[in-house]
């Protein structure tokens, strides 16, 4: 288990072994029952090539009138709970007593990536943001806290938590692109990252 310090991103290559990951994909197969991955629109009417849905009291949601978070799917029902599990990952990366009422499940397939943006939509930048990356490796980049200059890139892999807290909370970053298939935990292969947030 290695650490990287990577402009304020704490990144713990191998924080979860192969049992606690599949132990989370198990979790997530009913959450992701009664809240199907959508494809959010954004406000000029793109769509975006990951597919989303969230647990939590809060979820994020995109359409003609924006992004935002809120407490119903696009559907229109309630988002699951947080599996314990999830919160557990919180808990020890963190160590904070708060805990997050927003978790972002983001389904990266063949081809999709996610362009340089900031995550400012929560109402308290204050606390930390944590990311557990499942599935195929990603190419994840790292910006500044303004648009543009120079960027560095580190691969996520499967197992992997990053927590970003500090000044880095609000960096652009994105993911240029995954290699899919390289990953055999998903029966159908993929990415899937969740991000814990305290999003109100
Ligand atoms: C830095 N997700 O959902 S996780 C996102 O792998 C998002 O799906 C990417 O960017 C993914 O918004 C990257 C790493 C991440 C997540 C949230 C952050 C980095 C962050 C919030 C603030 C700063
Ligand atoms: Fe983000």
């Amino acid at each position: 288990m290695t650490r990287l310090l990577l402009r304020g991103f704490d990144i713990r290559k191998g924080h979860l072994n192969l049992a606690r990951q599949t132990a989370l994909v198990d979790v997530l197969r009913p959450i992701l029952k009664s809240a199907p991955l959508f494809r959010p629109t954004t406000s000029t009417g793109k769509q975006m090539s990951v597919r989303m849905t969230s647990a939590g009291a809060l979820g994020w949601v995109s359409d003609k009138s924006g992004y935002r978070y809120q407490a119903q799917h696009p559907k229109g029902m309630e988002w699951p709970d947080i599996p314990q599990d999830i919160l557990t990952v919180w808990q020890d990366v963190t160590g904070v007593e708060k805990l997050p009422d927003c978790c972002l499940i983001n389904y990266y397939g063949e081809g999709t990536r996610m362009g340089m943006h900031q995550d400012k939509d929560e109402a308290d930048f204050s606390w930390p943001v944590v990311s557990i990356s499942l599935g195929d490796d990603a190419l994840f980049r790292i910006g500044n806290t303004t648009r543009g200059g120079k960027t560095e890139s580190v691969w996520l892999n499967s197992g992997d938590v990053v927590v970003m807290g500090g000044p880095a909370r609000l960096t652009y970053h994105g993911i240029d692109r995954i290699r899919f298939n390289s990953s055999r935990l998903l029966p159908k292969g993929g990415r899937i990252n969740l991000t814990l947030r305290v999003a109100s």
